[in-house]
């Protein structure tokens, strides 16, 4: 068989894993750039990964809803400047059925196993369902998701719970929390949305905190009529707000966290200190509620309805940490029994996940789960030695801080459009990272995360895997856009193609 780079068309079979905002990224820009041999495995039934997956009130979002964004979509009908989860929900699937993402997915198809193969007809990849069946692809890209696989909490008796527990990604549809007892364990961005929802809708809210969080305020607000007005009538407008948003983070947040800017380290702290300072009063609650870290070593929260919750009669911060679960009740070290009706886990993700568990084998059998142990790393983020044509968006060290997630899955997938043109235009059949060069840019990260608050402040956090260090991009963000329009072959083993047209 000729390989796809040898053909007139030059169509790769690819295959797309993940139906969420990485996954519709990937076939629009990819069906744009003329690549059209494209099927896509999602697991569920509908587009939207986490924001299809998250269902828990008050979910939304804290990058601005104009640069959380697709480029190629602007949406001038955002109704508030953070958009909340159902409105983004609507605009992946809209956007999907748009671009014509939607008849491209294979719904309620998970993908169990990926096998590479370097056939004599040119490499390939073997792709088993959760269902039993075998396909071949020549390219498999990986969009997962970062924060997908809950995390659950060891805590003695947590499964003979007797009253209502599940985790926050799992929120079950339409559950009455009308004059209940509800507790919730943990206190990040999840926890705090939910709190700052809920709290004057229940009986009681008993909120188990292990370590506080600094929290900045959300400064939220309602688009009026005359804005989207606006945002429809000038040519631009959203887009000239996508990039505004990205130019203030590069210049404001980024340096504040990577080490380059004490000045805006400072700044931002003095923003958390003082919204906390401001927002409550009692001195006990606020000495509770202060963290021992410097700001936003922990990812930052944004929230302006937490601190309120938390100081309603009906509210109760605990500190005192938990003991065990003793049928309904939460045992906390002090002795103190909790009975709940209801135990939220906001217990946050396994984030070093990524594909996982899927088995996922490379060159002579190379196996990913065991290649990235607990602590995942990739090439440029995207790619792997020994695993050819096998790449990811939102891999390892991927997020740069709190920059736009969809940002960066679009900037991916340029690379990785880049990469399929280099390999149609030089007839390659397989790339791959060579080692070295994986090391050097892991090695760079590393050292750049030195200096970052995430490393430098005090703190445990998701961010921190096994190896110490973030798992995130330690560089200035504007050099890994860069980065991604910047393929360079020497990084790469241009494998099997060498030897087999070589000997032709
Ligand atoms: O999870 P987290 P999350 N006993 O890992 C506590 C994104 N996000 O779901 O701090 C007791 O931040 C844990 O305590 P500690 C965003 O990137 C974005 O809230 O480790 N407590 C912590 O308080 C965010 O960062 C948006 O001591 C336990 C909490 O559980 C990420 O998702 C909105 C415990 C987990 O916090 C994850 O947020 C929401 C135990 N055994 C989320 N185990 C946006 O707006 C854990 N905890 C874009």
């Amino acid at each position: 068989m000729t390989h796809w780079t040898e053909t007139a068309k030059g169509q790769p079979r690819i295959a797309i894993i993940g139906a969420g905002m990485s996954g519709i990224a990937s076939v629009v820009k990819l069906k744009k750039a003329g690549y059209s041999e494209l099927t896509v495995f999602e697991k569920a039934d509908q587009v939207g990964g986490t924001w299809r997956a998250n269902r828990y009130p008050g979910l939304s979002c804290d990058v601005p809803s104009h640069w959380y964004s697709f480029s190629f979509n602007p949406n001038p009908d955002w109704t508030h400047r953070y958009s909340y989860g159902p409105e983004i929900q609507d605009y992946m699937q809209a956007t999907a059925d748009k671009f014509g993402v939607t008849p491209l997915v294979r719904f309620n198809t998970g993908v169990s196993a990926l096998a590479y193969e370097a056939s004599d007809d040119g490499p390939v990849w073997h792709l088993t369902t959760e269902h039993g069946d075998k396909e071949i692809y020549d390219i498999v890209i990986s969009a997962t998701g970062i924060l997908r696989l809950p995390q659950l909490p060891d805590i003695d008796g947590l499964d003979s719970f007797t009253g209502t527990k599940f985790h926050s990604a799992e929120w079950p549809e339409g559950l009455d929390l009308s004059d209940k007892r509800v507790g919730i364990i943990g206190t990040g961005s999840t926890s705090c949305q939910i709190v700052g929802e809920i709290t004057d809708k229940v009986g009681s809210m008993h909120v188990f905190q292990r370590t506080p969080h600094w929290i900045a305020p959300l400064f939220q607000r309602k688009y009026a009529g005359w804005q989207k007005f606006f945002m429809r009538a000038v040519p631009f407008l959203p887009t000239f707000i996508y990039w505004l948003n990205y130019f203030i983070f590069k210049h404001t947040f980024a340096p504040a966290t990577n080490g380059q800017s004490m000045f805006w380290q400072k700044t931002i702290s003095k923003l958390c200190y003082k919204h906390l300072e401001s927002k409550v009063t009692d001195p006990e609650l606020r000495a509770k509620l202060t963290p021992d870290f410097t700001p936003m070593c922990k990812r930052l929260i944004f929230a302006s309805d937490y601190f309120p919750a938390l100081q309603r009669d009906n509210c109760h911060l605990i500190t005192e940490g938990i003991e065990r679960i003793d049928g309904d009740k939460v045992v906390t070290k002090d002795g103190t029994r909790h009975a709940l009706d209801v135990l939220i886990l906001a217990t946050g993700f396994d984030s070093s996940a990524f594909i996982l568990p899927t088995s996922v084998h490379g060159e002579d059998g190379k196996d990913l789960a065991e290649f990235w142990g607990r602590a995942p790393r990739a090439h440029r983020g995207v790619t792997l030695p020994g695993f050819p044509n096998f790449w990811m968006v939102e891999g390892p060290t991927s997020p740069v801080g709190n920059l736009s997630l969809i940002m960066i899955s679009e900037h991916q997938v340029d690379y990785i459009i880049s990469m399929l043109d280099k390999m149609r235009q030089t007839k390659l059949q397989a790339l791959a990272p060579k080692q070295a060069a994986y090391e050097a840019y892991n090695d760079g990260l590393a050292k750049a995360a030195e200096g970052t608050v995430w490393v430098t402040g005090g703190c445990d956090s998701w961010y921190i895997d096994a190896s110490g260090l973030p798992n995130l991009y330690s560089h200035a963000p504007h050099e890994y856009l860069l980065d991604m329009h910047g393929l360079d072959l020497e990084e790469y083993d241009t494998l099997p193609r060498v030897n087999r047209l070589a000997a032709e």
